[in-house]
């Protein structure tokens, strides 16, 4: 299997021998998407490594001391991979061979980090084309663990076409055939529809050094070639099958955030207007109310007092002058109440953070808008009355209600929700970039 002759056989097609599109401009692909989709960032670096079109990769997975690297190492025929009856494989050890990468994960549970059962299940997810689940013979049923992880690679095989191979490793430590195929019964058992192939790595070793031809075939290793050879000509369909399906969904995922922030962007822009169409009909009609006070309360009013100066005899005499600034001051202050009632409703508390001043108390939208008193009709005329008076307090409160909390968050909530459109619609480019072909 491993001649130079066969050799062809294990290399993947080179049909896309001259990709335009190049690994990094796939690297910046995946992180553009990624940032949209952050759940799916294990399925882009599979898609990647799939467009990436690299050798065909086989991996085992199983529990520690369960004969892993040595099933690899009498597959290829070489000690390619270390042996030992203690923990030996700690990290992903791998080995390129006539085209295939052969990948040796650590036993899983074998640390209690579960740092190599990271490790597995990277060279499982990530890596693996085929993989070889590898359980002891001696060992008997399957544990709770490896149950549920074949079939969860049984699940993922019938869903991605990546196949599994199980292997019953070990088969010389069984004491005959007999209790061989009762294991095997019991393994089919728990997970439905496996075929165990059964190897024996020191049979195949000693058949291999002592030109024991029925050994060796008697160990299982060579009809295990077979069936790889088999798998491994099924790997480019079985890509092509990923690489769609994991694009589809991806993009799928992606329309689907798409639709879910055009449609939020739409009821903020609605509720940004609405709020605004709200507060100006509001402050209108506020505005126009006070308007009307003041001028039916200056209307009625005879000669103007107000402007007859206080002489420093009239200091502590109540004058006529006097008793009408005070008068122009209440209304003045009845209509900075109304109108402060119906800033307070709407949000408008105090000045933006940059305008304040030590003095909280004059801090607030009244008094920059208003100032703090008006003594004058003339004042009071302008200021509510005539038409450029009235324009300058809806223009100058309507500024202020913009920047206001709620008015600066959901204008905030705006731009950030048009940014997540913009960042959606270039992964929806990347995402063509990743599976471009040439
Ligand atoms: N009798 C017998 N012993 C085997 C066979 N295969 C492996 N062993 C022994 O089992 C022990 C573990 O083998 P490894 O190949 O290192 O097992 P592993 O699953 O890679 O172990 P970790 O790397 O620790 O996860 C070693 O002592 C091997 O010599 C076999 O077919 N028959
Ligand atoms: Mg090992």
């Amino acid at each position: 299997m491993f001649d130079d002759a066969a050799a062809c056989a294990f290399m993947p097609p080179s049909a896309w021998e001259e990709t335009p599109v190049s690994s990094e401009l796939r690297g910046l692909a995946v992180r553009e998407i990624s940032a949209v989709l952050p759940g799916r960032a294990d399925d882009l670096a599979r898609l990647q490594l799939i467009a990436d079109d690299g050798a065909h990769v086989i991996a085992v997975v199983g529990k520690y001391n369960h004969g892993k690297s040595s099933l690899l190492n009498e597959l290829l025929g070489q000690q390619a991979f270390a042996v030992s009856d203690k923990r030996e494989t700690v990290a992903l050890a791998h080995r390129v061979e006539h085209g295939v990468r052969w990948l040796d994960a650590p036993g899983l549970d074998a640390d209690v980090a579960s740092e190599d059962d990271r490790r597995a299940f990277e060279a499982l997810w990530l890596h693996a084309d085929i993989r070889l689940f590898v359980h002891a013979a001696k060992e008997g049923e399957l544990d709770a663990r490896e149950r549920a992880l074949l079939t969860e690679l049984l699940a993922d095989s019938e869903r991605s076409a990546r196949q599994t191979l199980c292997v019953l490793t070990q088969a010389d430590q069984v004491e005959d055939d007999g209790e061989l195929a009762t294991i095997r019964t019991a393994l089919q058992a728990q997970c439905d529809g496996t075929v165990w192939h059964d190897v024996s790595s020191t049979r195949h070793c000693k058949g291999q050094e002592g030109g024991k031809a029925l050994l060796v075939e008697r160990s299982g290793i060579p009809a295990l070639r077979a069936l790889l050879e088999t798998a491994l000509d099924q790997v480019p369909q079985a890509r092509t099958h990923e690489a769609t399906l994991l694009s589809d969904e991806i993009r799928v995922a992606l329309d689907e955030h798409r639709a879910a922030q055009a449609a939020l962007l739409d009821s903020l822009c609605t509720k940004q207007q609405t709020q605004r169409a709200a507060f100006d009909r509001g402050l209108k009609a506020v505005i126009d109310k006070s308007a009307v006070d003041v001028e039916t309360m200056l209307d009625a009013l005879g000669t103007d007092h107000t402007i007859v100066p206080d002489t420093a005899k009239d200091r502590y005499a109540s004058t006529a002058g006097k008793r009408e600034r005070a008068h122009i001051q209440i209304a003045y202050s009845r209509a900075c109440i109304a109108i402060d009632g119906f800033l307070v409703g709407h949000g408008v508390m105090e000045l933006p953070s940059e305008q304040r001043t030590t003095a909280s108390s004059i801090n607030s939208v009244m008094i920059a808008v208003l100032g703090i008193s008006v003594k004058f009709r003339k004042d009071l005329r302008q200021m509510f009355c005539e038409a450029a008076g009235h324009e300058r307090l809806l223009t100058n409160f309507t500024h202020y209600y913009e920047l206001s909390a709620a008015r600066t968050a959901i204008a905030q909530h705006i731009v950030d929700v048009r940014a997540a459109l913009t960042a959606v619609d270039s992964a929806l480019s990347a995402l063509k970039t990743l599976v471009a072909r040439p």
